[in-house]
């Protein structure tokens, strides 16, 4: 059985990030969201939080579980027995931001990284901007599963526009 690793930050969970673990699946016979710590990002929501909405939101998807990562992405994909890490791409961006993680986790334990191009229609959809417009009072609930629209708006403060 083939186990990949879906890594991210999940703050919060976007229909982007599902996008991505359900190429994923179509591709290996498990997939392990590994919601993580990204030191270069100061987090919204706690990740028990950010675990929970992803779980909730990929709870009908056959071969989908979702656990924290608690240190080291390569120390994790060790213990769920992944051959690759899945990380999705809207532009070459991503790719300028994914190449250097991609190669230092292939460098600590030779885990792979596989990119998979998303769906374009979503393109638009990173968590941070997903942050911003809610922040400012604007809608976000096309852009995220359901349940997470409430959850982000309750730990920023604002109201639905
Ligand atoms: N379309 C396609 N792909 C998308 C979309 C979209 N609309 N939205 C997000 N994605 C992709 C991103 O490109 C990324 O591949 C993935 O989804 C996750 O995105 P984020 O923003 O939730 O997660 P990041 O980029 O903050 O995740 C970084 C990690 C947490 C994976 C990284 O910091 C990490 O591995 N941390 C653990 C500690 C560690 O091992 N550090 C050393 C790393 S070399």
């Amino acid at each position: 059985m083939t186990v990949a690793v879906c890594p991210g930050s999940f703050d919060p969970v976007t229909l982007g990030h599902l996008d991505v673990v359900r190429r994923a699946r179509a591709m290996f016979d498990e997939v392990v969201v590994g919601v993580a710590h990204n030191a270069s990002k100061q987090a919204l929501l706690p990740a028990e939080i950010r675990v929970e909405l992803a779980r909730a939101a990929l709870s009908g998807v056959e071969g989908v579980r979702v656990e924290l990562v608690a240190g080291l992405l390569t120390d994790f994909c060790e213990e769920v027995g992944a051959v690759a890490v899945v990380k999705g791409l809207r532009g070459g961006a991503d790719y300028d931001h994914e190449l250097p993680m991609a190669l230092m986790n292939r460098h600590l334990t030779g885990v792979e990284t596989v990119f998979v191009v998303g769906d374009p229609a979503l393109a638009h959809i990173a968590s941070s901007l997903v942050k911003d417009v809610a922040r400012h009072g604007g809608p976000i609930a096309d852009l995220v599963p359901d349940g997470v629209e409430a959850v982000v708006r309750e730990a920023l403060g604002t109201a639905p526009a």
